[in-house]
């Protein structure tokens, strides 16, 4: 394997101890791989060249752990991420495995199940602040319903939006230095999820009290369930100020959940999604949301794992090709790409300024009869893809 395209810390890439620890389970059969330590997580990532490594408060410290186990099992964590110089930057509440959950967390009809679901999220922002964490992922994973009947869709976004605010509250009573960000899904495990998409939660945060402290984490997965564009969403999501976070794998349009391995699935989208986070400088984690195919043993790991690094690395390099290729330029130029960045409205929108656009005379035929050359640009980003410019 060539050494070119090697991770160090200063990539930002991060993985779950979930991503790494999956042990192969699916709704038909059990685990395929024996259980991995999160000690042993954070070293075998650290030798992979990560920054950081994340958690579910139970993937780190497993329900109904007493005071004095919790306290022992991050000293040994913490041990292990100073020995290795590995960061949290990103920690989450697991509000989906407990069957209490089953009729959904923030927004389950038990009000005794919402204040349980609070209180766990309270306790595990103190474990992910504790381990130095400044972002804080909401994955409503049991936040749905299959019988519309039972739940009333616009009370169960008071609720959502009463939790999330209450998070807020705390943290901003505790003077934490942390976000949220908001992870849509748009179906399983329930038939329909709340907030199913990026578009969906950018709305809902505008509704919060505190918008400012919530934005999104989008995952190329789940976008890609629905099938739109995982790229677009992120770029929306930058547009509104609102990336705090992003899952990167791989998914093809109309199937489960996949989780695949980064670029495995969707390249383009997984180049124009590189291409859009280098281009606009983002210097967020790029955190891997994956996990290996399930008939993968142990060592299987962590060749997926060095494959969603590479990848990324290898798509990044592609980015500087594509800007330094005189060729792509051109072809840029005849498909008018930087016209778009021009305002439509030089004069601005004062009433002289609409009047003289009023008054313009427009060559309709002209406008119409000229070709954008997308075809040629098209193609010669597959060739860069392919590897043969
Ligand atoms: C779970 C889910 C992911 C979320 C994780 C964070 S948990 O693995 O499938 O998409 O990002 O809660
Ligand atoms: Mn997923
Ligand atoms: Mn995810």
């Amino acid at each position: 394997m060539s050494d070119t395209f090697v991770a160090t810390p200063e990539d930002r890439f991060t993985f779950g101890l979930w991503t790494v620890g999956n042990r192969g389970r699916d709704p038909f059969g059990h685990e395929t791989r024996p259980p991995l330590e999160p000690v042993d997580a954070v070293h075998h990532l650290a030798d992979l060249g990560a920054y950081g490594v994340n958690f579910h408060d139970s993937d780190l410290v497993p329900d109904g752990s007493s005071a004095a186990e919790r306290e022992a099992i991050v000293k040994r964590f913490r041990r292990a991420l100073d020995q290795t110089g590995m960061k949290v930057p990103m920690a989450t509440t697991n509000l989906f495995s407990n069957p209490v959950f089953k009729d959904g967390a923030f927004t389950a009809n038990d009000s005794a199940v919402r204040r349980y679901a609070l209180a766990k999220t309270l306790d595990a922002i103190e474990l992910g602040v504790e381990l130095g964490a400044t972002v804080y992922v909401m994955w409503g994973g049991r936040e749905g319903v299959e019988c519309d009947a039972a739940k009333d869709a616009r009370s169960a976004l008071d609720r959502y939006a009463e939790a999330v605010n209450a998070c807020c509250a705390h943290v901003r009573d505790r003077g934490y230095d942390l976000r949220f960000a908001i992870e849509p899904k748009p179906n399983e495990p329930r038939g329909d999820l709340f907030l199913p998409t990026v578009g969906h939660a950018l709305a809902f945060i505008e509704r919060l009290e505190w918008p400012e402290m919530v934005g999104v984490n989008p995952e190329f997965a789940h976008e890609t369930m629905s099938g739109l564009s995982f790229h677009h969403a992120v770029a929306q999501a930058l547009w509104a100020g609102k990336l705090f976070h992003i899952d990167l794998n791989a998914q093809r349009i109309g199937k489960f959940d996949q989780d695949f391995r980064f670029g495995s699935e969707g390249i383009r989208d997984a180049f124009y999604t590189v291409k859009l986070l280098e281009d606009a400088g983002w210097d967020g984690m790029r955190h891997f949301d994956a996990h290996a195919y399930r008939v993968e043993d142990a060592d299987g790991v962590w060749e997926f794992a060095r494959g969603c690094v590479r990848t990324y690395l290898i798509l990044k390099d592609k980015v500087r090709r594509f800007h330094a290729d005189p060729e792509i330029g051109e072809a840029l130029a005849a498909a008018k790409a930087d016209e778009l960045m021009q305002p439509t409205l030089p004069a601005g929108t004062a009433p002289d300024a609409i009047a003289g656009l009023r008054r313009e005379r427009f060559d309709l035929e002209a406008l119409a009869a000229q070709g954008y050359a997308n075809e040629r640009l098209d193609q010669l980003v597959t060739e860069l893809l392919l590897g043969v410019r």
